[in-house]
């Protein structure tokens, strides 16, 4: 949607807020349905049931794909920039990335797959990642994507979940100046997963893996079997607005992750919704989302938000930071991006080396900025205007989660007055409310709470894969008929909104979700470990570290080497993510005496505040808390 001033943001919004339903058919309209709906909306946040376009049959690839051909076949969709500037880059027409599309989407369906069969998606930033979920979605197959930096464990752990059949992975992929091996840890990874009967490897690295007959297939060799028996074109499975289009697996406060899933009507008109209205994307503007497809943000804003509106996504295969810290700049000049979207723990760490990797580096095609996945610190929200932007590039900070599939409270490019450190205002169709402890909203200004939201939007979760009870628990129980986004908020004296961080034990490291439970559970695994508590602490350029305090009886052998088996073991059971930045070893946790751990006191710890570790009267042992002030990191 554009639009082409504040005062009519306003009067849009007023106008979402009073007819919803009205608003959001009018978006959906601008998409490309094979049958319109019945009903818009149906809904109540106690089951949750959210239905959004019952009735209405589409594919969303016909959205991002086939609708495109006529008009503007020959735009490049995907400009591919490999991890290597020495590597050719690859461009993909909307002509060619919809000839791909259908060509692997018969892959899929002469290795068996089915519309609703989970295939779970382990490769690198290539264009064949966005093929693959593509040609998933072509045919109805739901996606379950990992990212390339999970442990075989977690990756065994999502297969198990959604109970997948297909992995699509490669030989390996390059990260900067590293080689991930993917095809073997997905070897590993099956070994506990008796349900996937084929795997369709990709060859990027030429890394030797081990392809087990019967069961593994090259990617390009089955693209040639295709192309053998003609089979060129793949017509788009019709689908409900209201069936799966994937699964992607978040963290929470408490176990295990859980598959948060998205439909293909709803998402598709939130996906493209927001790209286009938070953007305002003009048709020859190139974008550059430095995100991977592994998170929610590589999903909605690499593929099918900006596919779905037409506009060319720039997908980035490497890291910021090498072979220097000027890549992004290289890439941005080179490619001459006029929008580019990254993330605060990026902006801080290219501005740690200082203005060197700037030089000699024309930006001048920038427009628009964007910054996701976290609070942005003002120091580096001015470093990316000044230094990136030249002062004359809008900068959106887009407030969202995983579970709500596109943004939901940002400003527009352009047209909302900016604040740094603000996520500022709600997108039209967003209904943000603050609450208190006990549930009641919090009206006027110059207020804080908890951030809710009160009515619901097309791209939101409908459930938690395979246990809709935890879907209910974690986001719709805190505070009836609202769903809970686990973020504190306030909302200053002209009504704008800035996320103070999570309020439960999730942490934020470098914009990747991490519960605390889960890291607790991987260091508990080590055999020397008794227990252990996990707690986030600032950390100049990740945002929040890990912070772990351990008790482990025989660390006095050797801490430091106790200190790198308890990283292995987290590095193996979860992924390289979460790691621990720092390892206390203590000899007991702070408890109650009803035996819970008193996280509040640790925090201070790890923050480095002890002055003040507010009410302590009710710790079983006061003196452990005295032991861990002293051994503090
Ligand atoms: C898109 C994404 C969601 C959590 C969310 C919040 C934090 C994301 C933010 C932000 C402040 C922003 N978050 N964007 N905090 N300002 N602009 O990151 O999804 O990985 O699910 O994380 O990230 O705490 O609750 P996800």
């Amino acid at each position: 949607m554009k639009i082409t001033s504040f005062d009519e943001y306003k009067q849009i919004y007023q106008y979402s807020v009073n007819n919803p339903e009205q608003f959001w058919a009018g978006i959906a309209e601008t998409f490309q349905w094979r049958k319109k709906w019945n009903k818009v909306l149906e809904w109540n946040f106690t089951e949750p049931r959210v239905r959004w376009f019952d009735g209405a049959k589409l594919n969303i690839t016909e959205n991002c794909l086939d609708r495109h051909l006529d008009t503007i076949g020959d735009k490049p969709a995907i400009i591919w920039e490999p991890n290597d500037p020495s590597e050719d880059f690859r461009v993909l027409t909307y002509k060619q990335l919809h000839s791909k599309v259908c060509q692997f989407a018969n892959v899929l369906k002469n290795n068996g797959a089915k519309k609703g069969d989970r295939i779970c998606v382990y490769m690198p930033m290539v264009p064949e990642l966005a093929i693959a979920i593509l040609a998933c979605a072509r045919i109805g197959a739901i996606h379950s994507v990992v990212f390339g930096g999970f442990s075989a464990q977690s990756i065994a752990d999502r297969i198990q979940d959604a109970d997948c059949n297909i992995v699509i992975t490669a030989d390996g992929g390059f990260r900067g100046a590293k080689d991930i091996p993917l095809k073997s840890i997905i070897d590993d990874a099956l070994v506990q997963c008796p349900s996937v009967k084929r795997v369709i490897v990709l060859t990027r690295t030429r890394t030797p893996v081990a392809m087990i007959k019967g069961r593994d297939v090259w990617w390009e060799d089955e693209v040639k079997k295709v192309e053998t028996q003609g089979n060129i074109d793949c017509p788009a499975e019709e689908m409900e607005a209201e069936d799966m289009l994937f699964i992607l697996y978040t963290s929470g406060s408490t176990g295990k992750p859980k598959g948060v899933v998205h439909t293909c009507g709803g998402y598709m008109v939130y996906a493209g919704y927001t790209f286009d209205t938070t953007f305002q994307y003009q048709p020859d503007e190139v974008y550059f989302c430095t995100a991977d497809i592994g998170w929610i943000t590589g999903h909605s804003y690499i593929v099918y938000g900006p596919l779905s509106q037409g506009a060319t996504s720039l997908m980035f295969e490497g890291v910021p930071t090498w072979p220097d810290a000027g890549r992004f700049w290289d890439i941005t000049d080179k490619h001459k991006v006029n929008i580019l979207y990254t993330a605060p723990t990026a902006i801080r760490s290219l501005m740690s080396f200082g203005d060197e990797p700037l030089k000699g580096k024309d930006l001048s095609s920038l427009k628009k900025l964007g910054s996701v996945g976290e609070p942005i610190n003002e120091e580096a929200w001015h470093w990316f205007d000044e230094k990136i932007g030249h002062g004359k590039c809008p900068i959106v900070d887009t407030w969202w989660q995983t579970e709500n599939g596109g943004h939901m409270i940002t400003p527009i490019a352009g047209i909302t007055p900016l604040k740094p450190g603000y996520a500022s205002l709600p997108l039209p169709g967003v209904q943000p409310v603050l609450v208190d402890e006990k549930g009641n909203e919090i009206e006027g200004n110059s207020v804080s709470g908890n951030l809710c939201i009160k009515f619901p939007w097309p791209g939101m979760l409908r459930t938690t894969y395979g246990d809709h009870e935890r879907c209910r628990q974690t986001y719709f129980a805190t505070y009836p008929n609202m769903y809970f986004t686990g973020d504190g908020c306030l909302r200053d004296e002209d009504g704008y909104y800035r996320i103070t961080g999570r309020v439960d034990d999730v942490l934020n490291v470098s914009g990747h979700r991490i519960g605390t439970a889960e890291v607790e559970n991987a260091i508990n695994m080590h055999s020397s470990v008794v227990e252990s508590a996990v707690v986030g602490y600032p950390h100049d350029i990740k945002g929040q570290g890990v912070y772990a305090f351990v008790v482990s009886p025989n660390h006095q052998d050797d801490q430091e080497l106790a200190r790198k088996d308890i990283i292995m073991t987290v590095a193996r059971i979860i992924g390289a993510i979460a790691k621990p930045d720092k390892i206390q070893f203590v000899s007991g946790l702070p408890k109650t005496r009803s035996g819970k751990i008193m996280r509040r006191i640790l925090r201070k710890i790890a923050e480095g505040d002890t002055s003040n570790l507010g009410d302590t009267s009710t710790l079983l042992d006061p003196a452990v808390v005295e032991e861990i002030k002293a051994g503090a990191l």
